[in-house]
């Protein structure tokens, strides 16, 4: 049988493309975008991404780890009587359907005890632990972004 006609090739991407939207074809409903890391040629480093919960349970971010630093935490910048302040977070809330960005001034992940100096291009793993998700691993390219207003800002405290 040929189905060359224009309508099948239509209704064929239709059908296609609706399960690849909901990324069934992973099996997790977390999905990721804008994910970065700033380049660094000091110990410690970030990480930057904004991760969606398209899934119909509440989720939450557990732990994270890289093997490119000694200990990877996800901090949170915070503004307090003027003074920002960076604190750990032990777990991030990720409801249903919504969206968590992770960008310069708030929440971060932190790379305490870089192995080595992370230049733009570069790459570096980072696994997320989800507490119904479970592991996700992310490949993360080293950016060198719109420089930030007060690099040493988000190394205070370490
Ligand atoms: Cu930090």
């Amino acid at each position: 049988m040929r189905l060359f006609h224009p309508m099948f090739a239509i209704l064929l991407v239709l059908m296609t493309g609706a399960p690849l939207s909901q990324a069934a074809e992973t099996g997790s409903p977390i999905t990721f975008s804008d994910v970065w890391a700033r380049p660094s040629a000091t110990a410690t480093g970030a990480v930057y991404l904004t991760m969606t919960n398209e899934g119909e349970s509440d989720d939450a971010l557990v732990s994270v780890a890289s093997d490119v630093a000694a200990k990877t935490e996800v901090h949170e910048m915070t503004m307090t009587d003027m003074v920002m302040r960076m604190r750990k977070a032990d777990s991030v809330a990720l409801p249903a359907g919504q969206s968590v960005a992770f960008a310069p001034g708030g929440y971060h992940v932190m790379l305490i005890g870089l192995k080595h100096a992370l230049a733009a291009g570069d790459d570096l793993s980072l696994t997320l632990r989800f507490e119904k998700a479970g592991e996700i691993v992310l490949t993360v390219p080293v950016e060198d972004r719109s420089p930030s207003k007060m690099p040493s800002m988000e190394h205070m405290g370490h």
